[in-house]
């Protein structure tokens, strides 16, 4: 087996601006439409493509018009073809004299842009290059996450260029959120941030790499996940009764799939410090499946998931994360559903996310749940049974294939039952799961990495999947690096 790190080239694409009204109001839920299949695609993409600022920072984005006057807005150069013949008006509004803004919109309505005649007066941190750009001045209807997309939707097209969208502080102040990307594409944007009802904010339709032509903003509130636990007292009783079955990890590729028509209930975290931190599911009333996704809605980038039976050990998700990571979980559960137990720990960190590295291997490491962590569970086992959890070790490797080498990894087990191998891309707990082998196999199981695609470090995990049975004692062999 081997696997292949996705990478993703940059395009460059033209711009430009105009607005217009459309129609439809909603909440935006990735599990809709058009911008479903694409964000549960799979993709490796950061929807976020994005980064949150700090409210706090009083930073201003670049101003980078070349009008003499130092205000990029006079630098439109006019009308041509369809474009508005007052560019500073809005579809919702014109902005006030002494705005920044291009124009006033009250988000209830798609807004058509076009960018084509316009100035370059923004520079973006999540975009480069000098695309012409517009701003919209927008009151937040109540404080939630918002989306910001150019993705369209069945009903109003996408940008036919290569958008970035950011999201200001009132007056064209601090950036407090950027995306360049959209779930499966480049091309389009999709920013969620959190907004505060009441306050003033300038949204930023920006071109990437000088794009610049038309397209359609939308603004709407996440509907997806349905709880935010943050700041509530854990752990939290949830049901997934009369859930939706809009979600299927299937795609992902990990070791763990409830498979079609289970029901789940999504759930919203932040991080709020620095650390390592379990996520668990615990239920007498079905066999739950945890699912762990970053970002703030659903639909982002999968982390992994974790399984386990009916009344027994629960599910968890665990890895380490930064002070302000937003993370969405998915419960699914079996049959008709149930109630179930949601918690969010934060692990005294044993070795992660600084983790030993293997170096050329280990030979006879007992691996008991004395001698071992409880850290990091995969997708392909259980964390645990109903009385143990099940010990784990972990180590980091780099892979350099330069000039063509190959490299594998091979645990063989010495003694014991059971083990599995998993890896994580990166080498600081903190990644998605790559790989997952089931390691009852005493001869072994290897994890190849070929070309130079597999080059980076990675978290490699052993857990002692019967730990009842006694010692597990085995051995890692590594040819990397
Ligand atoms: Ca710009
Ligand atoms: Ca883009
Ligand atoms: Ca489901
Ligand atoms: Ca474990």
């Amino acid at each position: 087996m081997y696997f292949r790190r996705h990478t993703i080239a940059p395009k460059s694409v033209p711009i430009v601006i105009l607005f217009g009204t459309v129609t439809t109001t909603g909440c935006f839920n990735p599990d809709d439409g058009t911008a479903t299949a694409a964000m549960e695609s799979g993709s490796t993409v950061d929807p976020s493509g994005s980064s949150m600022g700090d409210p706090s920072s009083t930073t201003n984005p670049t101003m980078e018009g070349s009008g003499s006057d130092g205000d990029p807005r006079t630098e439109n150069t006019g009308s041509s073809g369809t474009d508005s013949a007052d560019p500073t008006a809005g579809s919702d509004g014109t902005a006030g004299p002494g705005s920044c803004a291009d124009g006033v919109v009250d988000g209830s309505a798609p807004i058509q842009f076009d960018s084509r005649n316009r100035a370059n007066a923004y520079t973006l941190t999540c975009g480069v290059g000098e695309g012409s750009d517009i701003a919209y001045e927008w009151v937040a209807p109540a404080t939630d996450y918002f989306a910001f997309s150019t993705l369209g939707n069945t009903t109003v097209p996408a940008s036919n260029y290569d958008t970035v969208v950011g999201l200001l502080a009132e007056g064209c102040g601090a950036e407090l959120g950027c995306a360049n990307n959209g779930p499966l594409s480049e091309a389009q944007a999709l920013l969620v941030a959190p907004v505060v009802a009441g306050q003033h904010y300038t949204i930023v339709v920006d071109g990437n790499a000088a794009g610049r032509g038309d397209g359609t903003l939308t603004i709407e509130a996440v509907s997806c996940p349905e709880s935010d636990v943050t700041g509530q007292p854990l752990p939290v009783a949830l049901t997934t009764v009369g859930g939706s079955d809009a979600h299927d990890g299937s795609e992902h590729g990990f070791g763990c799939d409830p498979g079609a028509g289970a029901l789940e209930r999504s759930i919203r975290y932040a991080i709020p410090e620095e650390g390592l931190y379990r996520f668990s599911v615990e239920t007498a009333e079905f066999s739950p499946t945890l699912y762990l996704y970053r970002g703030a809605a659903c639909g982002g980038p999968p982390i992994s998931c974790n399984s386990n039976v009916i009344d027994g050990h629960p599910a968890t998700v665990t890895r380490y994360f930064d002070a302000g990571e937003v993370l969405t979980a998915v419960v699914e559960s079996s049959a008709e559903g149930g109630t179930f137990s949601f918690d969010v720990e934060r692990l005294a960190a044993r070795t992660c996310p600084n983790p030993p590295a293997l170096g050329s291997g280990v030979t006879g490491v007992s691996l008991t749940s004395n001698t071992g962590g409880t850290e990091l569970d995969p997708s392909c086992e259980w964390a645990g049974n109903a009385v143990l959890n099940y010990p784990d070790h972990v180590y980091t490797i780099t892979v350099d294939n330069t000039p063509f080498t190959g490299c594998d990894v091979t645990l063989t087990i010495d003694s014991g039952l059971g083990a599995t191998l998993w890896l994580l891309e990166g080498g600081d707990c903190r990644g998605r799961e790559l790989e997952c082998v089931d390691g009852q196999d005493p001869m072994g199981q290897t994890l190849s990495f070929f070309g130079e695609d597999d080059d980076g470090v990675y978290t490699v995990v052993v857990d002692n999947t019967d730990p009842f049975a006694g010692t597990l004692v085995y051995s890692l062999q590594s040819t990397c690096g």
